[in-house]
């Protein structure tokens, strides 16, 4: 029988299990990324894991996300990975050459390689044909020591993809529309994977786009064919020998088929506060605008940059808006400087921002008070600009850039003039500002150099016999990590510092949850679907790890997510009837007994609602590796 892409790479790199979808699978990893925020703790578990060189084929530290060196911190934490890299065998890409998947699609990816990635945007990779996957920190230390990484098994759905996007319709459009379709769960156990005739008539850079913003679908990961246009994108950036073809054989089967038809598509945005809460930029009407952002990691190649210039030239910046312009990497800004697009962008009244994450993870440009912002990035959950009530609608940079001049949401299309912008056939390649590791010889030459702020991790014990506790939080549907454990440059600086930044956890959803977690020394917490979607930061697991919590329950997890508490030794709990998550509130004393036992004998595992005096079925479905950790308190005490 034919086998999708999907298939195809992951029997190439199964290692453990069987292609069963569902099942656990152990693939042998290629290469790896780590992001500063999360590389700091994932470099400590690799050391802690004391394999003295990585066993990847590659292994790349990026740092993009904590640039802003508002005290020692940042600097620390960058220096730290800089000698650690040195020291282990992993290249080093310095800060201002760029974000993490941009920079890595650029110089590093390849079409049927596995790549794992300390950050949930890592499917970026999909867009050349990689199987790409976000993981939690030590999931990645693990595969850089050499380890498998473990995924359920995967459904595959196709986006059929029909026809060509019209000019100013834009592939970030493609990925609303998936958007809208499936929603934020809608991906989750499953792949991604695109393919029929309108896939060449995209650009790597668009697909990458597209399989970037897959993460807001929950999915392991999205994934692009490799052709002759990989083949040329790859030329122009002096790899051409990485080049491999990879298709679906023409009977590979599918869960599902979503079709997509180009030529169809309009300009979308996603309304404040959710990527799925998609509509037609028509739809919404003409709201007015107070800031507008371009970059992440979704929008920031240099077609998206050249696009953006071409239609700021020779108009000016609305009064009443701010437009900050992030390139995605040195590449891209170098490249727009000695073409005179740079020179447009600011000419029209741009502020332009380093070529890193910037106000995507709350790097600064909060937005004012209540404030609208159109932002090219993919997510806009509550919060996450760094102002509270700021409402973040989600746009292509065609649309970002008409309204930044209109002043007011403004469908590009309305412009009138031709957009035609081709891809180069050679890239601007300068690799100085990646440093390789220092030869295995020589290693103990490189002393690690730690700063003041990296703390202790926090201990973890093995499963008790019983758990007898409190709810002392109960939330609803697609809460995200966000939610659970808030980014922001506030906060972002002490990713290493897991006792500070508990004094933050839940704050978005409750400020007093930290100070009664501490007084009562932790319990369960209760959630709706789609518990944790988003980020990959395992601190959303650690942190309330060393609050005391015991065991989540909720109607469904994320997969990032979901793996992280199990990693951290933290019980991941769904209800068999869903209708249950009503008969528990806040504040319900709850007890598992003997779930010491009901973990290690696949028994069935009920929770006591004490307080109201009802108990209710609950499962934890885990394969013998999740069991062991469970029961020994997390992959660090698994791995000692
Ligand atoms: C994000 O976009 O939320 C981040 C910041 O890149 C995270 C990683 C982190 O929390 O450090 C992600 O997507 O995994
Ligand atoms: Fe950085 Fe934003 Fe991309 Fe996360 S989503 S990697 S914060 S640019």
């Amino acid at each position: 029988m034919g086998m999708n892409i999907a298939e195809k790479i992951i029997e190439k790199h199964i290692v453990s299990g069987e292609m069963v979808v569902g099942s656990d699978i152990g693939l042998k990893i290629d290469q790896t990324l780590t992001q500063d925020a999360t590389g700091t703790m994932a470099y400590l578990e690799f050391e802690a894991m004391g394999v003295p060189r990585v066993k990847t084929e590659r292994s790349v530290a990026y740092i993009d996300h904590n640039t802003l060196q508002n005290g020692f911190e940042n600097a620390d934490d960058h220096r730290f990975i800089r000698t650690v890299c040195k020291k282990h065998g992993i290249y080093f890409s310095r800060p201002g050459n760029g974000i993490c998947h941009q920079v890595h699609l650029e110089r590093f990816g390849i079409p049927g390689k596995t790549l794992i990635g300390s950050d949930s945007h890592t499917p970026t990779g999909g867009g050349i044909g990689m199987m790409a996957m976000g993981a939690g920190g030590m999931d990645v230390a693990v595969a850089m020591g050499g380890g498998e990484y473990h995924i359920a098994m995967p459904s595959v759905i196709k986006v059929e993809l029909k026809g060509k996007l019209r000019p100013y319709v834009a592939a970030k459009d493609v990925i609303l529309e998936v958007l809208r379709v499936l929603t934020v769960k809608g991906g989750v156990g499953r792949v991604i994977e695109y393919g029929g005739e309108g896939v060449k008539t995209l650009t790597v850079p668009e697909r990458a786009t597209i399989t970037n913003m897959g993460a807001e679908l929950g999915a392991t990961t999205s994934i692009f064919p490799s052709d002759e246009i990989t083949k040329e994108f790859l030329e122009a950036q002096g790899r051409g020998e990485d080049w491999v073809a990879l298709s679906a054989d023409e009977d590979a089967t599918y869960e599902r088929v979503v079709e997509i038809n180009l030529s169809e598509l309009e300009p979308l945005a996603a309304m404040p506060h959710s990527p799925d809460k998609v509509k037609k930029v028509k739809e919404i009407g003409k709201i007015k605008v107070d800031q507008v952002c371009i970059g992440s990691c979704t929008n920031s190649s240099l077609m998206d940059m050249l696009k953006v210039a071409a239609i700021l030239k020779g108009k000016t910046v609305a009064d009443t808006v701010s437009l900050a312009i992030s390139p995605g990497s040195r590449q891209v800004l170098d490249m727009m400087a000695q073409n005179g697009a740079l020179s447009d962008i600011i000419a029209a009244g741009a502020r332009i921002l380093e070529c890193a994450c910037g106000p995507c993870i709350g790097m600064g440009q909060s937005p004012n008070s209540g404030g609208v912002s159109l932002r090219t990035f993919n997510r806009n959950f509550e919060g996450r600009s760094g102002t509270a009530d700021g409402q973040i609608y989600l746009v292509s940079p065609e649309v970002a850039a008409a309204s930044a001049i209109t002043g007011y949401l403004t469908d590009p299309m309305e412009l009138g003039d031709s957009l035609e912008i081709t891809m180069p056939k050679k890239f601007l390649i300068n690799d100085n500002m990646i440093d390789a590791p220092i030869e295995a010889d020589r290693m103990n030459e490189v002393v690690v150099l730690k700063g003041p702020n990296i703390k202790d991790f926090p201990v973890t014990d093995a499963l008790p016999e019983d758990i007898k506790a409190s709810a002392v939080l109960k939330v609803g549907d697609n809460i995200t990590t966000d939610h659970i454990m808030p980014a922001g440059a506030k906060i972002l600086p002490y990713r290493s510092n897991i006792p500070y930044l508990s004094k933050f956890c839940f704050a978005v959803c409750d400020e007093t949850f930290s100070e009664r977690c501490k007084e009562v020394g932790g319990g369960f917490v209760i959630g709706g679907e789609n518990y944790g979607q988003g980020s990959s930061r395992e601190h959303a697991a650690l942190v309330p790890l060393y609050l005391g919590v015991k065991a989540v329950v909720t109607k469904s997890f994320a997969r990032i997510h979901r793996a992280n508490l199990i990693n951290a030794g933290i019980l991941p709990l769904t209800f068999v009837n869903p209708e249950d998550y009503d008969r528990i509130d806040q504040g319900d004393e709850l007890a598992l007994e003997g779930i010491r036992n009901a973990i290690e004998n696949d028994g069935v595992i009920t929770l006591k609602n004490i307080t109201k005096g009802l108990e209710f079925a609950v499962e934890c479905p885990l394969s013998d590796r999740q069991k062991n950790m469970i029961l020994c308190g997390g992959l660090l005490n698994t791995c000692k």
